[in-house]
């Protein structure tokens, strides 16, 4: 071979590789500790406290991560008394309950369902599609279709209790959907497993009384979940449409990326939302957003817009609630 050539070829093998060392994430900033804390669990709201409970059965078990977020926001899509999330969750404003989940793993695979009528486990659905198909996320009846060819049963989700609730807001009809900011809201959680792998998983219905097809953040991964298992993990709770806005998990994961805390991170992004509320004309004091951060040294953080936020976080010693700082 001439030696030009050679030359030729070499340097054709040197720009390939300049350009996939260009493509592949920068890590500026963020540092790996040597003793991550391990196994962590954090999730969204005071019923994130039983939620962590049942994912500890499998992280403190040496179980994986992505198992364990499943099975533990599984606990709060079962329990009917929880009226926003799964089975007993606030209908739409026609009286049906639907449904948005996603889930992330630590190979970035992830799947997704939104507007799901009638399965408990929306969660579990949205593993599916991330396993058994070559797409992300279902929606609606092709959701419904997919889950019942899976074997999830069919049952109706709407409680007489989450009925005789849409009964009374029928009478006034407003629809102006504000987000609760008491105890009880979306479960997003994150968790750093005993192999070091992070994964998500986050479920509702969504704003009560919502327009039917509404779809907020929750089943949008990088809005409402993100994870990359080389940085870290963060879940919103509040008002989707200003997540989805911001892309708002993905901007707290990046902004660990940077090299800020998972606290830092969080505050950021809820100073972008602020911003982009007060941009949009719309009113800051209807408007809660919440978001849980993790990075893989198990460090955690939390921010909120406005005070009543909580989460909750498991380690080997504890699992306590949380109040989260705000920024009003
Ligand atoms: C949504 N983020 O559907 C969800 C609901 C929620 O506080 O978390 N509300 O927009």
């Amino acid at each position: 071979m001439s030696t030009r050539r050679k030359f030729l070829q070499l340097s054709a093998l040197a720009s390939a590789g300049t350009l996939l060392a260009s493509c592949l994430p920068q890590k500026s900033g963020f540092q790996i500790s040597k003793n991550p804390r391990k196994p962590v669990v954090l999730s969204t709201w005071r019923f994130g406290l039983e939620a962590n409970a049942e994912a500890w059965k499998i992280l403190g078990n040496n179980g994986k991560a992505l198992d364990a977020v499943e099975q533990g926001v599984r606990i709060v899509e079962d329990n009917p008394e929880e009226r926003s999330v799964g089975y007993g969750g606030r209908p739409d404003r026609d009286g049906k309950v639907t449904l948005d989940a996603c889930i992330m793993d630590e190979n970035a695979n992830i799947g997704a369902v939104a507007s799901l009528e009638n399965i408990k486990n929306p969660i579990s659905v949205a593993r599916a599609v991330m396993e058994k198909t070559p797409h992300v996320m279902l929606v609606g009846d092709g959701a419904l279709q997919f889950a019942l060819e899976q074997g999830f049963q069919s049952m109706n989700l709407l409680t007489p209790e989450s009925e005789k609730e849409w009964r009374e807001w029928l009478k006034t009809s407003t629809y102006s959907p504000v987000a609760n900011i008491e105890n009880h809201d979306t479960i997003g959680m994150i968790a750093l497993d005993v192999h070091g792998n992070l994964s998500g998983a986050c479920t509702t219905s969504g704003m009560a009384f919502k327009m039917h097809g509404r779809v907020g953040d929750s089943p949008i991964i990088g809005a409402g979940l993100f994870v990359d298992n080389e940085i870290g993990a963060a879940t919103a709770t509040g008002h989707g449409e200003e997540v989805i806005r911001t892309c708002g998990s993905y901007l707290v994961v990046e902004m660990m990326r940077q090299g800020r805390s998972p606290q830092e991170a969080c505050e950021e992004a809820v100073k972008r939302i602020h911003h982009f509320i007060r941009k949009g004309g719309r009113n800051e004091k209807e408007i809660q957003i919440g978001f849980i951060a993790l990075n893989k040294n198990g460090e955690t953080g939390a921010f909120c817009l406005q005070k009543g936020f909580n989460y909750a976080v498991h380690d080997d010693k504890n699992n306590v609630l949380i109040d989260a700082k705000s920024l009003l």
